[in-house]
């Protein structure tokens, strides 16, 4: 990210961004608090980045800056009651969730003040009070373990949808398939997210399957599923709120492949040999969340400070 002085509005603009705001489906306040979110996971992202160069904390180290705006999302289009679950690039899901930032850094820090009392680290972030169900180092782990959870929910014939995200390497584990099909056939309230950001570790996904439409894996087992833009928090909330509704009907789970890209290498000691730097221009350039954000607010994105997403 970098900082610039807010552009200019010309009248050309201005009038663009009237036009656009008639129609945009979300107030001004989610666009704001959207931008406001991403910031902060944005910003604490790269103060970690700075940390463990520094080697203030230990451990491994996996930042989520290019994403955010899947968790901005996701938070508009479902209820603080449902629950959340995924792997270890989960420094920002307790930020987008509410929990003190001075919280997850603690935890970070392994403090006993941090959010798993320090004893968990960068990669096993948990807040019981806001429903975070972790944080896991098992690629694909979380995947049965988001089933278990919605399945409790629907013994106990409580109305709560679990969000249970992994990535494009982790659709690539059998936990996968067991999941699926056992969510399917009891009709569990379970959202489940491929946040494809295109690499696991340092291999593309082109170089792992045949099928790399990541939201056909679940047409064997006839679950709902669908590709969503993970670089505008507008998409993301519509097709949350698309698929909570579904699991909240006792319909069974549903499949979300949403299309995003990391910025950053893998975890902080990839050297990236596996993609031009081009590319990630190109990501960044074109797929910006500040620059999709104003598109789908129809207005220049500016919450006061100076500081854009970039
Ligand atoms: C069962 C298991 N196998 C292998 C690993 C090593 N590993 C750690 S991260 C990773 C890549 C996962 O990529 P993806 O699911 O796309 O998530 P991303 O890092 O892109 O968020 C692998 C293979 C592991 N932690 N667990
Ligand atoms: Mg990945």
């Amino acid at each position: 990210m970098t900082t610039s002085t807010p552009a200019k509005k010309t009248p050309a603009r201005r009038k663009t961004a009237a036009k656009k705001k008639a129609t945009a489906p979300f107030s001004k306040e989610t666009y704001l608090k959207w931008h406001r979110d991403m910031l902060l996971m944005r910003r604490f992202e790269e103060r970690c980045g700075h940390l463990y160069i520094q080697q203030k904390f230990g451990g491994f180290c996996h930042l989520y800056i290019g994403q955010e705006a899947v968790l901005a999302g996701m938070v508009k289009g479902t209820r603080p009651t449902d629950r959340v679950i995924t792997a270890y690039r989960d420094h920002a899901h307790p930020l987008a969730l509410g929990t003190d930032p001075k919280v997850v850094m603690a935890e970070l820090y392994g403090r006993k003040t941090g959010s798993s009392k320090g004893k968990g680290g960068s990669m096993h972030m948990f807040d019981k009070e806001r429903n975070l169900f972790g944080g896991h180092g098992i690629v694909g782990g979380q995947i049965g373990l988001g089933a278990g959870i919605a399945f409790a929910d629907k013994y106990r014939k409580e109305d709560h949808v679990t969000i249970c995200f992994f990535g494009d390497g982790a659709a690539r584990q059998g936990m996968l398939h067991e999941s699926f099909n056992m969510a399917m056939t009891w009709k569990l309230p379970v959202i489940y997210v491929v946040e494809n950001n295109k690499y696991a570790m340092g291999t593309s996904v082109e170089r792992t399957t045949n099928v790399t439409d990541l939201s056909k894996l679940g047409a064997s087992y006839e679950m709902p599923a669908e590709s969503v833009d993970g670089m505008s928090p507008e998409a993301v909330a519509k097709a949350m709120k698309k698929a909570a509704d579904h699991c909240r009907t006792g319909a069974g789970p549903y499949l979300l492949d949403i299309q995003t890209y990391r910025y950053k290498g893998h975890s902080m000691s990839d050297p990236q040999k596996y993609r031009e730097k081009s590319e990630v221009e190109e990501f960044s350039a074109t797929g910006s969340n500040r620059s999709r954000l104003e598109s789908d607010c129809g207005a220049e994105v500016d919450d006061g400070s100076g500081a854009q997403i970039h």
